[in-house]
């Protein structure tokens, strides 16, 4: 059977791990590395579909827990699945539900079988397993699915770990066995592991002998400092196929970005730039900028003069300050297009980069202007 998710290696950077190349999916082709804006609850928060297309990106990532809590998988189906229900004819990727449980829910107990936990909202009685997570995904219908895994606290003990890991594996390999849909979604297994390099090989040994038609990295950008995840990254890539994409699960800042593509990361997803833009945040060529401050009162020029995005082009510091300040919606939706316009950017110039074998250029006008 022809995988439903195929990754075409274009080139590799001179200088480092980076790699350019594409992934072939059901919903068309997109290039990598890329980042994925955020879509939990079936819509990028502000945003239309023909706005996401507009600014580039190629797929988008939205969560499996949302919507299975509301408005349910089974209504997803019946619409036609997500791409239809929402309006996105693109690359989608759903995340398995793990994070979103252990991050949200209340009174969760971790079993063998699974995570029993109580839905906020209501208080009743949920059970997610790795087969269930598959059978929400297969309904949902997005491109690309993740399996349900355990994305434990950084620092927890080696003992611990190494028997989340070992349960992550577990899990991987029922809801590989679970999937119904292999000519048209494509699963990928996570890698856990923390900080500890053994417990990584092991959990990427685990995981490749499995095939999965992509791998993620997980557990990783959940509080440890940067320095950490990156010598994480830089023995946790190696271990994975170079023929499959790999992806960095919840990373979205513009440094760590390239340090990830720099490691041979090739997807990239996080709530960080829509997060941050909802309080007036923007993400700039010359690092934050909090537009909703007083000093940009009278700025009458745009949020980034290096940006040439939809909100850039149109409008000034002054009069996004002035929605923020009226409480005003349109606010919030041009600082979130900037967000996701600068990111997708910056990769566009990343891929750009590894073509020309100038990616640690690149870094360094990044990280000189950011920091
Ligand atoms: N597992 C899953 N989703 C995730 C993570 C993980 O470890 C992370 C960690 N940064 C973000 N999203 N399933
Ligand atoms: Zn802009």
């Amino acid at each position: 059977m022809d995988p439903a998710i195929k990754y075409r290696l274009i080139k590799k950077d001179k200088h480092t791990g980076a790699r350019l190349g594409e992934l072939i999916t059901p919903h068309g082709t997109f290039p990598t590395p890329m980042f994925m804006p955020v879509g939990t609850q079936a819509t990028v928060k502000s945003l239309a579909p023909e706005e996401l297309d507009e600014m580039g990106a190629g797929v988008i990532l939205s969560n499996t827990y949302h919507l299975w809590l509301q408005p349910g998988e089974d209504l997803v189906k019946e619409a036609g699945g997500l791409h239809k229900f929402m309006n996105w004819d693109k690359g989608i990727l759903t995340d398995s539900g793990g994070y979103q449980v252990f991050s949200l829910a209340k009174n969760r107990k971790l079993t063998e079988e699974g995570v029993h936990f109580r839905n906020p909202s209501n208080g009743d009685k949920l059970f997610l397993s790795p087969e269930k997570a598959i059978q929400i995904e297969n309904d949902l219908g997005p491109d690309i699915m993740m399996s349900l895994d355990e994305c434990p606290p950084y620092y927890e003990s080696y003992d611990y770990i190494k028997s989340s890991v070992e349960r992550t594996s577990r899990w991987a390999e029922r809801g590989l066995r679970a999937h119904q849909h292999a000519d048209y979604q494509g699963l990928f297994g996570i890698v856990q592991g923390a900080g500890y390099e053994d417990l990584r090989k092991q959990s990427a040994k685990d995981l490749t002998s499995l095939d999965f038609p992509g791998y993620s990295i997980g557990g990783l950008s959940v509080g440890e400092p940067k320095k950490e995840m990156n010598r994480v990254l830089d023995f946790t890539t190696p271990l994975l196929p170079e023929n499959k994409p790999r992806y960095l699960m919840g990373v979205g800042t513009a440094d760590s970005l390239i340090d990830g593509v720099i490691r041979g990361i090739d997807m990239f997803d996080c709530v960080l730039p829509t997060r941050i833009a909802r309080n007036g945040t923007c993400m700039t060529s010359h690092g934050r900028l909090v537009v909703k401050n007083a000093v940009y009162a009278r700025d009458f020029s745009p949020i980034d003069d290096n940006c040439d995005c939809y909100t850039c082009r149109n409008y000034t510091r002054a009069y996004i300050r002035h929605l923020f300040k009226a409480d005003e919606s349109f606010g919030m939706r041009l600082t979130s297009y900037h967000n996701l316009y600068y990111l997708l950017n910056l990769m566009k110039r990343v891929r750009e980069a590894i073509m020309n074998d100038q990616l640690l250029d690149l870094r360094a006008e990044v990280f000189e202007n950011y920091g």
